[in-house]
């Protein structure tokens, strides 16, 4: 829409919202007001019944190199800690619908964490992620300390962030950061991310939604809460008419049409 300055919103199929980071000049550098923008769209997009999943994506040149230095450099310890810089990043780990990442070029700091807090990262060729932070004289503040440890383990993560070098959409999938690393080409990771998007929409959201959230809570919960977590979400779908219908469907040999209810 109109509405917005620094990304932008289309519906690449009816039921797939597409944001795009929208800030070409400065790399897609996420300023304040970029990210009121992008979690206002996140809202709009998880509220929107229409909508099963939602595709993030920057340009070809940048996914995000980072949060925004420039708005960043003066600032005093007095005004980041009393105003919580930043705090409104987590908004979008609240978000219940799946995210999908389509990252191109630089993926760097807080765009690193962007991409490390949607649910699913599609890559293309020339993705170059990093944590750079360490040659800014600081360390990552959007979990990137958090979330690349998890995804990579501790000494390759240590590596990255102490030495603030970038790493490539191969080490990426060979490390289990993205899932894919798609074929080359322009518009070919938004595509694929796109596509897969419209897979996911098609399932019963009751049960995606479901899905995210016992996923997620693997990283929040020991082994055993986990799985009785799981089991007790599971028992819950018993109560929903997408069980019904999927189930039979399958029991008639025929393709459910899912209710999302
Ligand atoms: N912030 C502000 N402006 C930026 C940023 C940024 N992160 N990155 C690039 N730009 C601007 C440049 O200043 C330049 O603007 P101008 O033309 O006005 O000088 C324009 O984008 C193009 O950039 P370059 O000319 O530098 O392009 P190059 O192709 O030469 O280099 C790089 C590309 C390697 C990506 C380079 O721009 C770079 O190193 N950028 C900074 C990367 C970085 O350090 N990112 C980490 C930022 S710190 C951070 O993210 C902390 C997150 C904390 C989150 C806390 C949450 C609670």
């Amino acid at each position: 829409t109109a509405d917005y300055e620094h990304i932008l919103t289309s519906k690449p199929e009816p039921t797939v919202s597409l944001i795009t980071l929208n800030r070409p000049r400065a790399l897609n550098a996420l300023c304040s007001p970029l990210f009121v923008e992008l979690n206002d769209a996140l809202r709009k997009a998880d509220e929107d019944p229409e909508v099963g999943a939602i595709v993030l994506t920057g340009s070809e040149r940048a996914f995000a190199a980072g949060a925004d230095i420039k708005e960043m450099k003066d600032k005093e310890f007095s005004d980041v800690y009393k105003n919580n810089f930043l705090e409104n990043w987590a908004t979008m780990t609240k978000i219940r619908k799946p995210i999908i990442a389509a990252v191109s070029g630089f993926a760097l700091g807080g765009g690193c964490e962007l991409a490390l807090m949607c649910d699913i990262i599609l890559a293309s060729p020339t993705a170059k992620f990093g944590q750079p932070e360490i040659n800014l004289g600081v360390i990552p503040g959007g979990g990137g300390s958090q979330r690349l440890t998890h995804a990579i383990g501790k000494s390759r993560a240590m590596e990255i962030i102490l030495t603030g070098r970038q790493f490539s959409a191969l080490e990426a999938e060979q490390w289990g950061v993205v899932s894919k690393v798609v074929d080359e080409g322009e518009g070919q990771v938004v595509k694929e991310a796109v596509a897969m998007a419209k897979v996911i929409a098609s399932k019963s959201q009751i049960a995606v939604q479901a899905a995210k959230e016992v996923v997620n809570a693997a990283y929040e919960l020991s082994l055993p809460e986990g799985l009785r977590f799981e089991r007790r979400i599971f028992h819950g779908m018993f109560a929903t008419n997408d069980q019904k219908e999927g189930m039979a469907a399958f029991a008639e040999k025929r393709k459910p049409n899912f209710s999302h209810s």
